[in-house]
């Protein structure tokens, strides 16, 4: 089983380091508008590419994630929005189960579905909880995944989601506010989440500014995922970068006591 991607993510966190990972959904770039944000991201040491979207109607993903590895030993990881944006070029896969929502397909049926091309793939697999949060308007993946999101100040079910996610065996928590969210997610559901669980905690969606990147980070957040922020204006990366490198979890709530 490769673990590269994993154990990196890991002895960040044992070291109480922050990752950045630059989200690039293949719909949103070309030639050249990728090579800019691999250079940003190249010369401001972003940790991770996350690639992925909702919704794919290009077939630039392996092109794209080509690109990337011409030019950067940055690891790509794949952040499918459903079973066919699945590329062998990728360093790694986050095997996303949503479950936040109750939707059965995406908790196990559309791995049921892909697990024979997942396996033959021979990517690195990461298991994620992946959980939506609401971010203050409908967003693609709360469309798309047919589920209704966590309410954004309903931190106890977010806090017991996570926790299950994890006695279930997931590797990693990805909360997701969803791609230009109004708001991003509380420092105090971050906090809330991260006081309960031993694993990386991913945290994005609506992340645009250095302050908000912050506030993630010392609530809790081991991997901070900025995506349409930096489609916008790619020279964020720089400054994105510096304030996530230099931050530390401030811990704030005290675990469960039962
Ligand atoms: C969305 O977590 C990612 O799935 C990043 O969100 O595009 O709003 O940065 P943004």
């Amino acid at each position: 089983m490769k673990q590269a991607v994993f154990n990196f993510i890991l002895s960040k966190k044992q070291k109480g380091e922050k990752l950045f990972a630059v989200l690039i959904d293949p719909d949103k770039v070309n030639d050249d508008s990728l090579v800019s944000i691999i250079e940003l991201s190249e010369k401001s040491s972003v940790d991770l590419f996350f690639i992925g979207g909702s919704l794919m109607v290009s077939d630039y993903m392996d092109k794209c994630i080509q690109l990337i590895q011409s030019k950067t030993s940055i690891p790509t990881v794949l952040f499918p929005g459903s079973n066919i944006q699945v590329s062998k070029y990728a360093d790694a896969l986050l095997y996303l189960s949503l479950i936040s929502g109750r939707n059965a397909d995406l908790l196990i049926g559309q791995h049921v579905v892909s697990a024979p091309f997942v396996k033959a793939s021979g990517l690195e697999i990461i298991p994620t909880g992946y959980m939506v949060i609401d971010g203050g308007h409908p967003t693609a993946v709360s469309y798309m995944s047919n589920s209704f999101p966590i309410p954004r100040d309903k931190k106890d079910i977010a806090m017991c989601t996570a926790m299950a996610g994890e006695m279930l065996g997931m590797k990693l928590i990805y909360m997701d506010a969803g791609s230009g969210a109004n708001y991003p997610i509380s420092g105090k559901m971050i906090g809330s989440v991260a006081s309960h669980i031993d694993c990386p905690l991913v945290i994005g969606g609506g992340i645009r500014t250095t302050a908000q990147a912050i506030e993630a980070c010392e609530a809790g957040a081991d991997i901070v995922v900025v995506g349409n922020a930096i489609e916008k204006e790619a020279s964020l990366i720089e400054e994105l970068s510096q304030a996530i490198h230099s931050s530390i979890h401030k811990k704030g709530e005290k675990a469960l006591q039962l």
